[in-house]
């Protein structure tokens, strides 16, 4: 049997990790032969903890043969002791009448102390996913509080927009969602990411000839992605968390055990490719192998693209700059 992988869980009693858990429990993030330790942070509040507790008797009552040990916290530092894997989802959600700056501030005190509890006490090679928004800033503020950790330990989650881009291609050209490689989701986790289907191909065939319409791309497409999570709200009442826990295992899962060549987007700091600022969480195309991933390069961008690149640039500066005063 192997040695159990530590999973920390930030906002484990919330309605992500309420769909999240269980997949980390049954093997689907790490392999059906892998045995995890769940280490879940929720808020120092009476209903947080209550509903905490309720999680856990659950994860008992399922038996997970791979669910070595559980443990609930208040306290970041017991949740990140020895974390191999931080999936930090737990985030002040928007009040009413609460400014976007608000939430920015109000969220960077939450990144900045979790960041510094996992730079005291995580495993050396933490992974850590920020889906809490907003996702790509929160990361940034995690790995500067977190100087002693390397800093492509922290990624933000865009798979659930690069899955929902792969899900309308799929039905647009009428091909296998499985069968689509080559897509990307530049930029922020927010409306301004740039779904880019350019380079596209299912069984060989490039999805762009197939589908050869620029009105669908500019006017359907891309609104239709940015929009989704509205989407759903206006729909179910609550926001995404079934696909959302489900884009953060398929983030984890390709991580560690690789995506075989596939392109997958994840928020990474960036190494100063396509001209975005060193540091800044973007999305990218990576390929992953070995537990690292690498950033694909020279991939061609047009004047379409690049405007499309600024643009969602321009709105993570800005996030930066709010909280910059914050960071030293
Ligand atoms: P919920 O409000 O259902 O759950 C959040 C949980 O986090 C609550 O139980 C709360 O008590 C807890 N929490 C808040 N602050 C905490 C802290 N400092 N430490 C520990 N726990 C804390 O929200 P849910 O629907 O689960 O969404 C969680 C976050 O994911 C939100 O910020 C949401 O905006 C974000 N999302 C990000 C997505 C992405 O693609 N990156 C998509 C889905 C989702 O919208």
């Amino acid at each position: 049997m192997k040695k159990p992988v530590r999973v920390a869980v930030t906002g484990a009693a919330g309605q992500i990790g309420y769909a999240l858990l269980f997949r980390i429990a049954s093997g689907e993030m790490l392999g059906k032969d892998q045995p995890v330790i769940l280490q879940l942070l929720e808020l120092p509040i009476d209903k947080a903890q209550a509903a905490l507790k309720g999680v856990i008797m659950e994860l008992e009552d399922c038996a997970f043969p791979l669910l070595a040990d559980v443990v609930g916290t208040d306290d970041p530092e017991v949740a990140f002791k020895d974390a191999d894997i931080a999936l930090l989802v737990g985030a002040r959600p928007r009040g009413p009448g609460m400014e976007r700056k608000d939430l920015l501030l109000e969220n960077a005190k939450i990144f900045t102390a979790q960041g510094a509890a996992l730079n005291k006490v995580a495993s050396r090679d933490v992974k850590v996913l920020v889906v809490g928004n907003p996702a790509n800033t929160n990361a940034y503020i995690a790995m500067k509080s977190a100087p002693d950790l390397n800093p492509r330990n922290f990624t933000a989650m865009l798979r659930l927009d690069h899955n929902r881009a792969l899900s309308q291609l799929a039905t647009k050209a009428d091909v296998a969602v499985g069968d689509i490689e080559g897509l990307i989701v530049w930029g922020n986790h927010s409306p301004t990411m740039y779904p880019d289907y350019r380079f596209a191909t299912a069984n060989g065939q490039n999805l762009k000839d197939k589908v050869g319409d620029a009105d669908w791309n500019a006017n359907t497409f891309i609104p239709q992605v940015g929009k989704r999570g509205a989407a759903i709200i206006e729909a179910r009442g609550l926001s995404s968390a079934a696909s959302a826990a489900n884009a953060a295992i398929d983030h984890i899962h390709d991580w560690v055990l690789g995506s075989n060549g596939k392109w997958v987007t994840m928020g990474v700091p960036s190494d100063g490719s396509y001209g975005i600022p060193e540091g800044v969480i973007f999305g990218f195309a990576v390929t992953t192998e070995n537990g690292e991933y690498t950033l694909v390069k020279d991939i061609e961008v047009d004047d379409f693209s690049q405007k499309a690149i600024d643009k969602t640039l321009a709105e993570l500066e800005e996030e930066r700059s709010g909280v910059a005063h914050l960071l030293g």
